[in-house]
């Protein structure tokens, strides 16, 4: 995160909505000098932004950056807890295991880590995670939820419908969830989330929830593996889709279901959910730890659970499984 000067600095601009600002002006509402303001205008526009300075009007922000990073995510964000705290990194091994540092360190609820690129991307059961630069957005919040261990789960299906939502504001396509953790478009994945806990006894610490989109890939970008199961925005939007305004979106979302589950439990987010859910209603096959098993996905219930009704017609939980939809 930058100092307190330039965020200050990225909301009067913001408020500012594109017109000029006195350095004055500037300078009494953030409590700092001219001079301040003027170097931090300069850090700006080394880092991407066009700032237009005109005499006896001020300085007015043209245009923000098309890159990815901490002052761009922080200039559009409408939250007030989720997104508040981001970090960016251009490269990491994985941003589940920065935000678990990160955690342990006492880091907020709400806290982003942002990366460009994953070296070490993680899908769910040591699988990979193709995450190359430039194109996606890979993302693990920190959530500290006062909920209950088992009920951790439901964070996952909350983000997925908050997935939902922010690609269909920005792109106005909409994705559909395959339960538990994928977000498919035309059949093919779009988006994971990997919901990893860190708790003591029954209580949670910390969630880390990470999501990886696929943004501006093109095909060829993916590698052999994928090619036939994954997609991207770009993909399907025929044309570049800006990830900061994505990342915004995701926030927002994240933020008002949380209030919302916070406050009403789980129903309504459950009915939002299968408002999105392809999988229900289906013929699947479940592939768990436990073993395969094949029937009717009923739909889920009030813990998040799937209920799977089988050929002999017993009714089956399962928690966790990779589905195939017949
Ligand atoms: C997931 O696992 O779908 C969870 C993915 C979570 C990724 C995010 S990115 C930010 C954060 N940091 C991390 O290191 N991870 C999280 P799962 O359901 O197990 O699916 C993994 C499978 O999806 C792989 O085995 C591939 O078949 C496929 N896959 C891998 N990369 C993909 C991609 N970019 N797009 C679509 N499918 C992909």
């Amino acid at each position: 995160m930058k100092s307190n000067v330039r965020q200050a600095l990225l909301d009067a601009f913001k408020h500012a909505d594109g017109e000029y600002i006195s350095g004055e002006k500037l300078a009494q509402t953030i409590g700092c000098s001219r001079t301040a303001i003027w170097k931090h205008i300069e850090e700006l526009k080394k880092d991407g932004f066009q700032v237009e300075a005109v005499r006896k009007k001020g300085y007015r922000l043209v245009t923000p950056s098309n890159k990815l990073s901490e002052d761009e995510i922080y200039l559009g964000l409408q939250t007030e807890t989720i997104g508040r705290s981001v970090y960016f990194y251009e490269s990491v091994s994985s941003t589940q295991k920065i935000a678990k540092e990160y955690a342990m360190n006492g880091a907020n609820h709400g806290t982003l880590i942002v990366a460009d690129e994953q070296t070490e991307g993680r899908g769910r059961m040591v699988r990979k995670w193709h995450s190359p630069k430039g194109t996606g957005i890979w993302a693990s919040f920190i959530l500290r939820p006062d909920i209950q261990l088992q009920h951790a789960p439901q964070l996952t299906l909350l983000t997925a419908v908050a997935v939902v939502l922010a690609i269909k504001d920005v792109t106005n396509i909409i994705p559909e969830i395959k339960w538990p953790n994928d977000i498919l478009i035309n059949g093919r994945k779009v988006c994971g989330i990997l919901t990893e806990l860190q708790a003591e006894e029954d209580r949670i610490q910390s969630v880390i929830i990470g999501i990886g989109i696929n943004v501006n890939q093109s095909t060829e970008n993916f590698s052999d593996d994928i090619q036939m199961i994954a997609t991207s925005l770009k993909i399907e939007l025929e044309q570049t889709v800006n990830r900061t305004e994505i990342i915004q979106k995701l926030c927002y979302y994240l933020e008002q279901l949380l209030n919302l589950y916070i406050s009403e439990g789980f129903p309504p987010i459950k009915r939002l959910w299968e408002t999105y859910a392809i999988s229900i209603g289906k013929q699947i096959t479940a592939r768990t730890l436990k073993g395969t098993f094949e029937g009717l996905a009923l739909g889920i219930n009030d813990e998040g659970v799937l209920l799977l009704k089988q050929a002999n017609g017993e009714i089956i939980e399962i928690l966790s499984a990779d589905i195939e939809i017949k």
